[in-house]
């Protein structure tokens, strides 16, 4: 009889305990889902800014006209308030359309102005059209015809004055024109003198209106040209200090444009990050092989995506986080937000796993295990002709070397499954 009212004294404390469990793990996966959902809610710390015509992109292609209506620079800077982003960047015809007289400018200017404080958004970088008009057809500042040449500076030297007023600090120069389809049109070492001409004038004429302009030049292999000159953010690390003012210059990498030359495109990152001059950067992604996709970050590549914000969150890189894509041109404007939204999303959780791969024992554990190195091997940092003949007098034994394990397969595995969300 005892032990039958212990039994059942122990069967109800049991379900009770359950039940207890239950309603705590209930709590706790809310704690969870709460903590994760502040976690993945972008701020203004997170400097995510999009481009006026990447919001307001209407969905046309070569093959087919637009799909969405014109989404007026206001209505765009609310869009981008509602869903949460910090920045809006601009062409200067995105916002003020060519040619438009004096007083209508700064009408335009006013109302753009009063649309982001109104909604709390800045305006990060301004960059210059020199690709859409028909006149820019053979280039802008490499262009043949000197009037061109002359054009291109002027309306650039006018889209600075605008981003200049409007608070940008950062200018980028896409030469999306500046290449050939024949190269029988000039000598391309030529093309590469112009080029610095203009960007030496445009620097002259920053200091000159102490604008304090970082200019950030963005490459791409090819689209709409043949072939561009400045094909890679290599080639642009190349040229910049070969110019007038090289502290003034850095580059705009884009995700799409590497990854269409077939590059990686976090080492090229890297490589302008370690060299001083990672002062943007373009984010979206990019199917290898394919025509320029500009599809939202994350949603092609999620490794090359995780690496990339891995870097720059382990670098510390604290400039503006750029979306520059376009949803898919199946979406209205409500998915343009959902586009909008999940860019930043994607980025906020790639930075969460981020700092779970860093926590991680294993990971970490086999990241200290490839660092090790054996006592007695002579330094080689810097040079010394004592560490020159110490070097030269030690005896490695290569099979030793060679016994070292690399577990590259394990922790390429540990990292699929922390991204596939099973560790
Ligand atoms: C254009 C291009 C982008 C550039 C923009 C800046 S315009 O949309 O495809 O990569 O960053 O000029
Ligand atoms: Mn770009
Ligand atoms: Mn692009």
């Amino acid at each position: 009889m005892q032990n039958e009212s212990i039994f059942q004294y122990a069967l109800i404390f049991c379900r009770t305990a359950r039940l207890h469990r239950r309603r705590a793990g209930l709590a706790l996966a809310k704690i969870h889902r709460m903590a994760n959902a502040d976690l993945y809610q972008p701020r203004p710390e997170h400097k995510f800014s999009f481009g006026l015509w990447t919001v307001a992109n209407r969905g046309r292609d070569p093959f087919g006209d637009c799909v969405r209506p014109v989404l007026p620079p206001v209505e765009a800077v609310k869009l981008l308030g509602e869903a949460g982003a910090w920045g809006v960047n601009l062409h200067d015809n995105d916002l003020v359309p060519m040619d438009s007289p004096p007083a209508e400018r700064d009408r335009i200017v006013k109302a753009f102005q009063a649309a982001c404080r109104d909604h709390g958004i800045v305006v990060p970088m301004a960059t210059v059209s020199l690709f859409y008009h028909p006149v820019f057809r053979d280039g802008a500042f490499t262009a043949n015809d000197p009037e061109v040449r002359a054009y291109a500076l002027q309306k650039t030297m006018q889209a600075m004055d605008l981003g200049a007023e409007l608070g940008a600090r950062i200018f980028v120069l896409w030469g999306g024109r500046e290449g050939v389809e024949t190269d029988a049109c000039r000598r391309a070492d030529e093309a590469v003198k112009r080029l610095r001409e203009a960007v030496n004038y445009l620097c002259a004429y920053n200091l000159d209106k102490k604008y304090g302009f970082r200019f950030a030049l963005e490459a791409k292999p090819n689209e709409p040209r043949g072939d561009i000159y400045m094909a890679t953010t290599g080639h642009y690390l190349g040229f910049i200090p070969t110019l007038d003012h090289p502290e003034m210059v850095g580059v705009n990498p884009e995700f799409a444009h590497e990854t269409m030359a077939g590059l990686n495109f976090m080492h090229g990152v890297a490589q302008a990050w370690e060299a001083g001059k990672l002062f943007h950067i373009d984010l979206n992604d990019q199917m290898p092989g394919r025509f320029d996709q500009d599809l939202r970050f994350g949603s092609a590549n999620l490794k090359a995506a995780f690496w990339l914000v891995k870097f720059l969150e382990d670098a510390g890189y604290d400039g503006p986080r750029h979306f520059d894509a376009h949803a898919y041109r199946t979406e209205d404007y409500e998915g343009v937000k959902d586009f909008a939204r999940g860019c930043m999303r994607s980025y906020l959780v790639l930075k969460a796993k981020a700092e779970r791969w860093n926590a991680d024992r294993d990971i970490q554990a086999i990241l200290a295990e490839l660092a090790a190195a054996p006592p007695s091997l002579p330094a080689t940092g810097a040079y010394s002709a004592t560490g020159a003949a110490a070097l030269l007098r030690h005896r490695f034994d290569k099979d030793a070397m060679l016994k070292r394990r690399l577990p590259y397969e394990r922790l390429d595995q540990l990292t699929f499954d922390l991204l596939a969300g099973i560790r």
